[in-house]
C-alpha cells in the first residue's frame, strides 16, 4: 500500500464512524485495507426495498420479493466483477480466480431471505458485506492465492435449505416440504434458476473448501449491553423443528357438556404451556417455542377437532436436544390421555449443533484487534448455514451488534457503523486465511 492508498483507506474508513483510526495515529505503512462502508450501507438500503410491506419485510424463499432481491444482489456481484452464476441447488455464486489454481476455494456469505414479517439485516449483512469484500479486493486490484467465492445460500430461514444442498445434508424425502410461499421446496429452487435433479453438480465434499466464513448481525443483546463491538462465534446451536399434532372429535359448542369434549384445541394449549415450564425446569441455555397454532375448522362456535402447533428447540448440546424431545413426546402423550385426544410428533428440520474452527476464532479476533475493534467470544443461539458447510470444511463466524437484541422482527437494526465494522473484520480474516491457510 503506498501513502496515496493508505489516505483514501483512510477517508473511506472515517465515513465508516470507525473513531481511532486516523492517519495520525497509525503508522501508514501498516494501514488495513478497508471496504468502502458508505457503498456498503447504501446497498443495505437498496436491499431492503425488495419485499418491503407494511408489516416488515416480507422476502421469504421463493417469493416475488426473494426473486426481486437475487436478481437485485446478482447485479451487485456483477458489477463488483464476479463471476456470477446460480449452482443446481439455487445458490447464487460469484467467483473470482486465485493466483494458484491448485488451491481450495475461500467461500464466504449469508442469505437473503427473511421470515415473515422480518426486518433488514439477518443474512443481509453478511450477504452485502460479504459482496462489499470482494469488490474492494477486485477494485483495488488485490490479488489472493486462493480462489474467492461469494455465495448468497437459498432458503435460510426455511431450514438452511441451501446450504444443506450444498453440503448433502438434505434427503430428496424432504424436497417436497412446503415453504411459507406455499411452494416446495423442488419447486422453488426451480423457480430461482436451480435444478434437484442435478444436484449432484453442486456438491462440494471435504477438501473443496478451504473454509467458509460468515459475517452475521447477532440477533441477541450481548455486544450491545457489553460494548463490544465484534463477536467471534464459539459455536451454533442444534435446533430440532417438529409438526405436532392432537386429533379429537369436532362437535358443537352449545350442546356438548364440558365434560364430554374432545377438544384439541385445549390439548394444544396445556402442551404449550407443559412444554415451557418443563424447558425451564432445568437449567442451562435450551429454548423451545411454539410459534405457530392452527385450529380446525377454526370457527367460534365448533370445538377444534384438530390442533396444529410446530416446536423449534434449541441448545448446544445434542444430548439435551435428545432429553427434551423424548421429554415432549412423554408430554403429549400424557396430555392426550387426559384430553382424550391423539398426539402425533413429527419432526420437520434438524441442524446438528457446529462447532466454529478454532484456527478461525484466533484470526477472526486478531482481525479485530488490528483494526482497533473490542471483540469477544461467544455462542450464536440462531441457526446459520455455517453449521450445515462446518460438515464439510472448517467454518468461522463475526458477529456485529443488533441494537436492542431484536431481530426477526420489522425493528432489527444494526447501525451502519457496525455493519461496516464486521465487513472489516471478515476483509481482514479472508487475506489472513489466503496468506497463512489452515495447516
Ligand atoms: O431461525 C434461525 O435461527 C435463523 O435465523 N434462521
Ligand atoms: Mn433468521
Ligand atoms: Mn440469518
Amino acid at each position: 500500500m503506498d501513502r496515496r492508498d493508505f489516505v483514501s483507506s483512510m477517508t473511506a474508513l472515517s465515513a465508516t464512524g470507525l473513531v481511532g483510526l486516523t492517519p495520525s495515529r497509525l503508522d501508514w505503512r501498516q494501514a488495513p485495507i478497508v471496504v468502502n462502508g458508505e457503498r456498503l450501507n447504501r446497498h443495505l438500503t437498496e436491499l431492503s426495498a425488495f419485499g418491503r410491506t407494511d408489516t416488515g419485510t416480507n422476502r421469504v424463499a421463493y417469493s416475488e420479493g426473494d426473486l426481486a432481491g437475487r436478481r437485485y444482489v446478482q447485479g451487485l456481484m456483477t458489477a463488483a466483477g464476479l463471476d456470477v452464476r446460480i449452482d443446481t441447488a439455487g445458490n447464487i455464486l460469484g467467483r473470482r480466480p486465485g493466483t494458484d489454481p491448485s488451491l481450495p476455494t475461500l467461500l464466504f456469505g449469508s442469505h437473503i431471505d427473511s421470515v415473515t414479517d422480518g426486518g433488514n439485516y439477518d443474512g443481509d449483512v453478511g450477504s452485502i458485506g460479504a459482496i462489499e469484500v470482494a469488490h474492494t479486493l477486485i477494485e483495488r486490484e488485490v490479488p489472493t492465492r486462493h480462489p474467492l467465492e461469494v455465495v448468497i445460500f437459498q432458503n435460510e430461514e426455511g431450514g438452511t435449505i441451501g446450504s444443506k444442498l450444498m453440503s448433502s445434508g438434505l434427503t430428496p424425502t424432504e424436497f417436497d416440504r412446503i415453504m411459507r410461499s406455499e411452494i416446495t421446496i423442488r419447486d422453488g429452487t426451480e423457480i430461482i434458476g436451480g435444478d434437484l435433479t442435478r444436484l449432484d453438480q453442486a456438491l462440494r465434499k471435504r477438501g473443496d473448501l478451504l473454509c467458509y466464513l460468515e459475517l452475521h448481525i447477532e440477533q441477541g443483546g450481548l455486544l450491545e449491553q457489553t460494548g463490544i463491538q465484534i463477536g467471534v462465534v464459539e459455536g451454533i446451536v442444534g435446533l430440532r423443528w417438529f409438526e405436532v399434532t392432537f386429533t379429537g372429535f369436532a362437535n358443537h359448542a352449545g350442546t356438548t357438556p364440558m365434560d364430554q369434549r374432545q377438544d384439541a384445541m385445549l390439548a394444544a394449549a396445556r402442551f404449550t404451556v407443559a412444554i415451557n415450564e418443563a424447558i425451564r425446569s432445568e437449567p442451562g441455555r435450551q429454548v423451545a417455542t411454539v410459534g405457530r397454532l392452527i385450529a380446525v375448522p377454526g370457527t367460534t362456535n365448533v370445538i377444534p377437532g384438530s390442533a396444529t402447533l410446530t416446536i423449534d428447540l434449541r441448545d448446544l448440546s445434542v444430548d439435551t436436544l435428545t432429553h427434551f424431545t423424548t421429554s415432549f413426546q412423554a408430554i403429549g402423550q400424557r396430555i392426550a390421555t387426559e384430553t382424550d385426544t391423539t398426539f402425533a410428533m413429527r419432526p420437520t428440520s434438524t441442524n446438528e449443533p457446529a462447532p466454529t474452527d478454532p484456527r478461525l476464532r484466533q484470526i477472526i479476533e486478531e482481525a479485530a484487534g488490528s483494526l482497533r475493534l473490542t471483540s469477544r467470544r461467544m455462542p450464536s443461539g440462531a441457526g446459520h448455514d455455517a453449521q450445515e458447510i462446518a460438515h464439510i470444511a472448517p467454518v468461522g463466524m463475526i458477529f456485529v451488534p443488533s441494537v436492542g437484541g431484536i431481530s426477526h422482527s420489522p425493528n432489527e437494526l444494526t447501525r451502519p457503523e457496525d455493519a461496516t465494522n464486521g465487513a472489516n473484520v471478515l476483509l481482514q480474516t479472508v487475506l489472513t486465511v489466503d496468506r497463512q491457510g489452515l495447516g
